[in-house]
C-alpha cells in the first residue's frame, strides 16, 4: 500500500513561517470564535509546529511578525511555489494585502524565481492544490479567474484546473495532499463534490473520508511524512499510517479559530 513515490520525493530543503502577532486575536474569520482566540497559546502552538518542522531537517526562516496584519502568520496565502519559481500572491481580503513583501524577500534570497500577480488578480495560495502533476485552483471568494490566469502565466508548463468552492474559505480547507495520489477530503457534499471534479482531471488520485470540519488539512512532506492538525478529539494516525511512513500530530487549536489550517502556516521550499 506504501508509496513508491515517497522514495522519489525528497524533503522540502527549507520552510518559511511568520511569528504570531500581538494583534492575531483580531485575524480574519468566518465567525467568530465562540471562544476568544488566546494569542499566548497561538504562540506557543506555533513554536511547536516550528520544532516539529526542524525536527524533520528542514531550515526554517521565521519572518517577523508585523501587529498591521492579524492574519501574517497564513503565509501560505502569500506565495505558491513550484520547484525553483514562485508566484507571489495578491492576497484575496484587502486587510492582507502586504503579507506577501517579506516573504518575496525571503523566496528571492533563497534562489527562486519570482513573479508577482497584479490586480485584478487575487489569489490565496490555501486555494491552490499541487496533486497528480496538476494545479488545481480554487474559484472562492478569495480567489478569482485572473488569480487563476496568473498562477497559469507563472507556471506555463503545468496544467492549471479551476474547482468551485462554494462555501469554505479556501479549496485546502477541505482536502489536501496525504500521499502522491491520496488525498484527504472532508466528510461533506461540498467537498466531495469538489474532490468529485478534481477526479475528472485526475482518475487516479484517491480520497479517504475525514471528519469533522477542518481536519482534512494535512501537510505531506518528502512524499511520506504527514502531518496532522490534531485537537479534534480523536487521533488520524491509523487512518493515514496506511499510506505514510510517519504521521505526525500538531495541535494548532487557535488557528482554527480564525479559518486557518496547518498548510497555511508554511511555505516549502524544495
Ligand atoms: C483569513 O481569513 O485569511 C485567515 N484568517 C485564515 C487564512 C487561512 N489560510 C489558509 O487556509 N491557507
Amino acid at each position: 500500500q506504501r508509496r513508491t513515490m515517497s522514495m522519489s520525493m525528497p524533503m522540502p530543503r527549507a520552510a518559511i513561517v511568520r511569528s504570531v502577532p500581538g494583534t492575531f486575536a483580531d485575524a480574519l474569520a468566518m465567525e467568530k470564535p465562540a471562544d476568544p482566540i488566546d494569542v499566548q497559546l497561538a504562540k506557543q502552538q506555533h513554536r511547536e509546529y516550528v520544532q516539529v518542522l526542524e525536527g524533520l531537517g528542514l531550515q526554517v526562516i521565521e519572518l517577523a511578525a508585523d501587529d498591521a496584519f492579524p492574519d501574517c502568520p497564513f503565509v501560505e496565502d502569500t506565495a505558491v511555489v513550484l520547484g525553483s519559481r514562485a508566484l507571489i500572491t495578491r492576497p484575496g481580503a484587502a486587510s492582507r494585502q502586504g503579507e506577501e513583501v517579506p516573504v518575496k524577500q525571503a523566496l528571492e534570497r533563497l534562489g527562486l524565481q519570482t513573479s508577482q500577480a497584479q490586480a485584478p488578480a487575487q489569489i490565496d495560495g490555501g486555494d491552490v492544490l499541487f496533486a497528480g502533476g496538476m494545479l488545481f485552483v480554487g474559484q472562492s471568494a478569495r480567489t478569482n479567474v485572473e488569480g487563476l490566469q496568473a498562477l497559469a502565466s507563472a507556471f506555463p508548463d503545468v496544467r492549471v484546473v479551476p474547482v468551485r468552492v462554494p462555501r469554505s474559505l479556501h479549496l485546502k480547507t477541505v482536502l489536501s495532499c496525504v500521499a502522491s495520489d491520496v488525498l484527504a477530503v472532508e466528510d461533506s457534499p461540498e467537498a466531495r463534490a469538489m474532490f468529485a471534479s478534481i477526479q475528472r482531471e485526475a482518475p487516479f488520485l484517491k480520497s479517504i473520508a475525514v471528519s469533522p470540519a477542518g481536519a482534512a488539512n494535512t501537510v505531506l512532506l518528502g512524499g511520506g511524512t504527514v502531518i496532522y492538525p490534531s485537537g479534534y478529539g480523536r487521533s488520524f494516525e491509523s487512518v493515514y499510517e496506511p499510506y505514510a511512513d510517519r504521521v505526525i500530530p500538531v495541535n494548532i487549536s487557535e488557528f482554527h479559530k480564525a479559518d486557518g489550517g496547518l498548510t497555511c502556516l508554511s511555505i516549502f521550499v524544495p
